[in-house]
């Protein structure tokens, strides 16, 4: 599995170069002055936000970064070079935390955003500044300041306005795989989709809303069964979930069913992050192309409408009841 959403990394930014003590001696003029230049400041850790990314693998690899240290500076008033920054690449929606106290640093939730966040020491200055009237030829130079160690926790939070969720297999992948040019995993078992997937999805007028599609929940999930709640953190940043339901082959039609496996879900998710429980959602019953999900679906509707939920039925493969799924979508999300 290539998708990782959590990594520890340590930075170290650069030391700062020493200044120098050094005296100009030139033949005809033995006392000629301090001339030791400046330390070079050491380079900084830096950690911008990239669109083109989409997992923290990368970090999991290398976890240790450090920039460049500062030169020191130099007899004939020469400065000591600075070193080089390192700027790290993260994936949009990445949050930075300091592992020390748990604080956020930083919500890199827009492309280009930049953190700082380890400053590279500043380069100690040479004799040439400590001349004065009292003193025409200093010994004194600074030391270059230490750069600074730190320990970050990266968390990936994708950030998606739509996230659609439900039970293994109810057609989730399959859904979003019809609305966009995602192509998550699909397949006629459970647990097919292992990482959430993010499409986007056009709704004319040069409108549109990215979809995720996240990995199947099931009883226990927000205590670590089936994939867990480890993908949940991704739909906390959605404005509108859309909840799937739909019958599984070789079970009874019954809507008792439907309605239990719904709110198997909903208590999940509710018990993972009450606030997910608070956003706006819909339900979809999906495959309503099968036989057995056409008898169902009244007796469902009418069950969840009288709850006051939007309720929409539809065939991710024959694509009944999408352009409709696609109204009340964004109906919520301008709501
Ligand atoms: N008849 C019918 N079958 C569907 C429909 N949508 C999905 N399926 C089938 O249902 C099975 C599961 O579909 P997926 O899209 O992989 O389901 P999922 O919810 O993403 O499953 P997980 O990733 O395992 O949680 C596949 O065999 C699909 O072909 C539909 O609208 N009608
Ligand atoms: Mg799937």
């Amino acid at each position: 599995m290539n998708f990782v959403d959590e990594v520890e990394i340590e930075l170290q930014s650069g030391k700062g170069g020493d200044g120098c003590v050094s005296f100009l001696r030139e033949r005809y003029r033995p006392k000629g002055g301090p001339d030791g230049g400046d330390g070079g400041r050491g380079g900084s850790v830096l950690i911008r936000a990239d669109e083109q990314l989409t997992t923290l693998l990368d970090h999991r690899y290398t976890h240790r970064y450090q920039a460049e240290n500062g030169l020191p500076g130099m007899g004939r008033d020469r400065y000591g070079s600075a070193g080089k920054d390192l700027t790290l690449r993260v994936p949009v929606g990445t949050l930075i935390f300091d592992q020390q106290n748990g604080q956020l640093l930083k919500d890199m939730d827009t492309t280009d955003t930049e953190l700082v966040a380890a400053q590279g020491g500043k380069g100690g200055r040479g004799n040439i500044h400590f001349k004065s009237s009292a003193n025409q030829s200093p010994r004194k130079a600074e030391a270059g300041e230490s750069g600074q160690f730190l320990k970050l926790r990266l968390e990936l939070k994708l950030l998606a306005d739509v996230g659609v969720v439900g039970f293994p297999n109810v057609g989730k992948s399959t859904l979003v795989s019809r609305l966009s040019r995602a192509r998550p995993k699909i397949a006629d078992y459970p647990f097919t989709t292992l990482v959430p997937t993010l499409g986007m999805v056009s709704l004319g007028d040069q409108d549109s809303f990215v979809m995720a599609d996240v990995p199947g929940l099931i009883e226990g999930a927000h205590t670590g069964a089936g994939l867990g709640h480890r993908f949940l953190r991704h739909v906390e940043r959605c404005q509108v979930l859309v909840h799937l339901i739909s019958w599984e082959m070789g079970e009874p039609a019954d809507p008792d069913l439907l309605i239990q496996r719904f709110e198997t879900i909903e208590e999940e998710m509710r018990l993972f992050d009450p606030q997910l429980a608070a956003k706006p959602r819909l339900v979809g019953i999906a495959k309503l192309d099968l036989s057995e999900v056409r008898q169902l679906n009244q007796a469902v509707s009418d069950r969840l409408g009288a709850r006051h939920l939007p309720v929409v039925s539809l065939s991710a493969v024959n694509g009944e009841g999408l352009d409709q799924l696609l109204h009340e979508i964004r109906k919520l999300i301008r709501s």
